[in-house]
């Protein structure tokens, strides 16, 4: 496929460059041209301020670019005002996200999920597209306008229901398997972590699995859960979809039914890359915490696991964890096989011995 030029406006710090630009391109073969930074993106015409507009119209008069994506939440009038000043395609950060998301999902489930999401994401728009539509034609009582908003409104509402009901369908039947699987009295541990932490790749080494790997960002879409053995006890992993900083709340919603496995394990791993920076361990770590509060996760399940420890200093790993106040995290690398038995130590200790009784023995 071709590659597709684009802009990226995003916030001056490393991390928010850094990122938006893994996210751009981590769809639709987007190449990141030109990134412009703004301290703030919620001017009220353009949602960058117009300086800054001016300064991107002259950039296009000498290069071809097919999209400009605003790393933050826009709103319809704004894109709609940045699309005409500058002539492209405007993306703002949660539409990135969803295009990603449908790239990415292969289940039905997920791919409800997404759907319900980009419903969430519609609905408020609704109102604010018809009025730009209809130009000066004011939705108000009776016009036209009034009925092209409530029909699509409607149609929307209706969907939402419809995929509501065809996901608690699913749940169910996911809940079901679940029980099964507790009453069997498999003790079931989660991975968690920042997208990209290296969640799928610990599933696969501890599961023997072969699900995809990457380095580009929200490459698992699905749960997917596996049994593996301690010491010939059986237990099962699961495998979650990553988060993302400033995540809006109904995209965490839409995936509640899918995460809210991970709250039902008995042990959380929280996975840490821990071959970045500190600022980017730091904002990670507190993201991963902001979205595990908010689905309500029990905070003494969750044990912190740095990942890719292959490509980190030991000092170092330290001293982040003294830093951010992390109790005895476990380094690992899945690479070099480095902490792996530690970590299977920490699983037969806090789990094993608290749900069975029986006193797991692991192998030296
Ligand atoms: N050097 C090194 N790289 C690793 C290690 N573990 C994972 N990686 C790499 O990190 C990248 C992300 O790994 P994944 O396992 O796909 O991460 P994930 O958390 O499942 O990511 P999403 O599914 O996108 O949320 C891949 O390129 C892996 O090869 C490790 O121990 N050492
Ligand atoms: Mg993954």
């Amino acid at each position: 496929m071709k590659s597709k030029n684009v802009i990226l406006v995003t916030y001056p710090d490393d991390f928010s460059q850094q990122e938006g630009r893994s996210l751009v391109e981590s769809v639709d073969n987007n190449n990141v041209v030109k990134i412009f930074s703004q301290k703030y993106l919620g001017h009220s015409t353009y949602g960058l301020g117009s300086g800054k507009v001016e300064e991107i119209k002259e950039f296009l008069t000498e290069n071809k670019l097919e999209k400009l994506v605003v790393d933050d939440h826009m709103t319809s009038k704004r894109i709609y005002n940045l699309e005409k000043a500058t002539g492209l395609k405007v993306i703002d950060r949660e539409r990135l996200i969803l295009d990603i998301f449908y790239s990415r999902a292969t289940t039905t489930e997920a791919k409800l999920q997404i759907q319900l999401a980009e419903i969430k994401y519609e609905l408020p728009r609704v109102r604010e597209e018809a009025k730009l539509a209809i130009g000066s034609e004011r939705p108000g009582r009776g016009g036209s306008g009034e009925y092209v908003v409530d029909v699509k409104f409607r149609d929307l509402k209706r969907r939402m229901g419809f995929i509501a009901d065809k996901l608690s369908n699913s749940q169910h039947k996911r809940q079901l398997y679940q029980k099964q699987r507790t009453s069997n009295e498999m003790p079931i541990i989660a991975l968690v972590g920042y997208t990209s932490s290296g969640k799928t790749t610990l599933f696969n080494l501890l599961t023997h699995e072969n699900k995809e790997t990457s380095d580009s960002l929200f490459t698992t879409l699905s749960t997917t859960t596996r049994s593996f053995i301690i010491d010939s006890q059986k237990l099962l992993l699961t495998d979650t979809v990553g988060f993302i900083s400033r995540l809006p709340t109904y995209m965490i919603e839409a995936f509640k039914s899918t995460l809210e496995e991970s709250l039902m394990a008995d042990i959380i791993l929280l996975l840490i890359d821990s071959s970045q920076s500190v600022n980017e361990i730091r904002i990670k770590y507190s993201s991963c915490w902001q979205t595990l509060d908010e689905l309500r996760v029990d905070r003494e399940k969750v044990f912190v696991i740095f990942t890719k420890c292959d490509n980190a200093e030991q000092m170092r790993i330290q001293e982040i964890a003294t830093d951010l106040g992390m109790l005895n995290p476990i380094a690992t690398s899945a690479k070099t096989g480095y902490g792996i038995h530690k970590l299977k130590n920490l699983i037969a200790q806090r789990i094993l011995l608290k749900t069975s009784g029986k006193k797991i023995k692991i192998p030296a």
